[in-house]
């Protein structure tokens, strides 16, 4: 291999992608405008009894996005030198009801949001789901906890394809199932729908989210669309706190099988990981299902933050087989896990490029023979006072030292010829940060809004942003790959 490796046109694969990321409920405001329905966001933090969002913040408004996005995107293109868009969009506005009838207002503002793109030479890559499950939904069956939820997720992951099929290069069926499952049905939810679950739950949520995905991508293939298909997963990497030992060595192991395996053996092998089935699972695959989800991803987009050492817990040994109990204790248990890097605003999320990205592309393409692996999400926090002066919260150089470590890393993996097909930093713009509310900021470029969203809405690009129009990534213009179908 050459040592001359470069991140340019000449060592990156044909097609790589440099995009960066949103989320529907976390910019586009607009909750309840032109026919959209309320989500199961919408209806958690409006009825919520606890306050456990920052300044009480909510995505009523957000960025206002829904009718901003014409000064936006020209912003992410301009400011940002991306070359791809990658947005999400919202269930409940473009199929109000959860399945049945379009809302003609809400599909159009998404072909505006890819013509305008289109237009400034951004391609799109489009996810069907980022938490946002109509509320109605919720209310009928549970969700995530009913089967049926794969059958509605199909029809509107149908309808969704039938309008808008051909236009994005990539799709993305859901946005980090893992996520979206623990959070949502912990012992103390704090992400929707705020359901008080179990294990239990959380393994249902996850069992019916990987089979909406496999359906999901059933509709797209069956279409023949032009585009590839995907899922994002979240995930850290876990490693051995001492690689000598083989106490610590298994317990990151199986660690990694726990919370990666999780949503991606079945992706590439049709069943949950051996480990995690030997511990006990309160749902299994049928031969069918397997089948629908052995390859059911053309790409995988990796959500990798932070990394984190593994040490064997004296409380609860891998082997005892007690799962869930014992392996939720055992993963949870603080001492058997240290983060890796440096802190950052997040509690969770700690700078450690070599251990995430690097070793993230790695572990994928050796334990599961991955190919097509794109960064889709990796970002810091910083916090965003009221009282803070622009000056300072513009000049993000923490944010800087964090993608010239991923840059590296991505270096290091092309060099050892792992195969990396994309980097979407999160995020292009300031947005509702979930529990921080507006409080924690992942933006390449400011909005001017307080910790509760109030404020004057300018945008300032932050000096990560000129960095990022600086990455010597091929942009998209520059080379016409897939743009003829794109703007076609
Ligand atoms: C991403 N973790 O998720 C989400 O996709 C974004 O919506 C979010 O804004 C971004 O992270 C920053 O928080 C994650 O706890 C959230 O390891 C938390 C974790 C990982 C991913």
């Amino acid at each position: 291999a050459s040592q001359q490796l470069y991140l340019d046109g000449e060592t990156l694969p044909p097609d790589f992608v440099y995009g960066c990321a949103t989320s529907a409920y976390q910019i586009e405001g607009a909750w309840n405008v032109d026919g959209k329905s309320p989500s199961i966001w919408d209806h958690f933090l409006h009825n919520k009894t606890t306050n456990d969002v920052t300044y009480g913040a909510t995505g009523d408004v957000a960025n206002d996005f829904y009718h901003k996005y014409p000064e936006d995107l020209p912003l992410f293109r301009n400011a940002l030198g991306v070359g791809t868009y990658d947005f999400t969009i919202s269930w409940t506005r473009i199929m109000p009801a959860g399945r049945g009838p379009l809302n003609d207002k809400g599909l159009q503002f998404y072909k505006n949001v890819i013509d305008t793109s289109n237009k400034l030479r951004m391609s799109n890559i489009c996810t069907l789901y980022h938490w946002d499950l109509p509320q109605s939904l919720q209310d009928e069956y549970g969700g995530w906890l009913d089967r049926k939820i794969v059958d509605d997720f199909r029809g509107y992951a149908r309808a969704v394809f039938k309008a808008l099929g051909n236009k994005c290069s990539h799709w993305v069926t859901m946005n980090e199932p893992r996520t979206f499952c623990t959070e949502g049905f912990s012992s103390e939810p704090d992400f929707a729908p705020g359901v008080i679950g179990t294990y239990k739950e959380r393994f249902t949520c996850m069992h019916h989210a990987l089979l909406a995905h496999a359906a999901a991508v059933d509709e797209f293939r069956l279409g023949g669309y032009k585009g590839k298909i995907g899922i994002k997963v979240d995930g850290g990497v876990s490693l051995p706190l001492n690689p000598a030992s083989a106490a610590d060595q298994a317990a990151a192991a199986r660690a990694m099988d726990f919370e990666v395996g999780w949503d991606v053996a079945p992706l590439y092998t049709g069943d949950y990981p051996p480990s995690l089935i030997a511990s006990g699972v309160p749902m299994k695959f049928t031969a069918a299902e397997k089948q629908l989800l052995k390859g059911s991803v053309d790409f995988i987009g990796l959500d990798f933050y932070t990394s984190q050492w593994v040490t064997a817990s004296k409380h609860c040994k891998p082997s005892s087989g007690s799962y869930p109990e014992c392996t939720e204790t055992y993963q949870q248990n603080p001492s058997t896990l240290i983060d890796i890097g440096r802190p950052t605003a997040s509690d969770w999320n700690f700078d450690a490029p070599h251990s995430t990205i690097y070793g993230g592309i790695k572990y994928l393409a050796e334990h599961y023979n991955a190919t097509n692996i794109m960064i889709s999400e990796t970002g810091m926090g910083v916090l965003n006072e009221t009282n803070f002066p622009l000056e300072q919260i513009l000049e993000d150089v923490d944010r800087i030292a964090w993608y010239r470590g991923v840059l590296t890393a991505m270096k290091q993996a092309l060099a050892d010829q792992l195969p990396l097909v994309g980097f979407i930093p999160w995020s292009c713009i300031d947005n509702f940060e979930w529990t921080d509310g507006y409080n924690v900021r992942f933006g390449l470029i400011n909005v001017e809004y307080d910790g509760a969203g109030k404020g004057s809405q300018k945008r300032n690009p932050k000096l990560s942003g000129a960095f990022s129009a600086f990455l010597p990534f091929p942009r998209l213009d520059q080379r016409g790959v897939s743009g003829a179908y794109l703007r076609g």
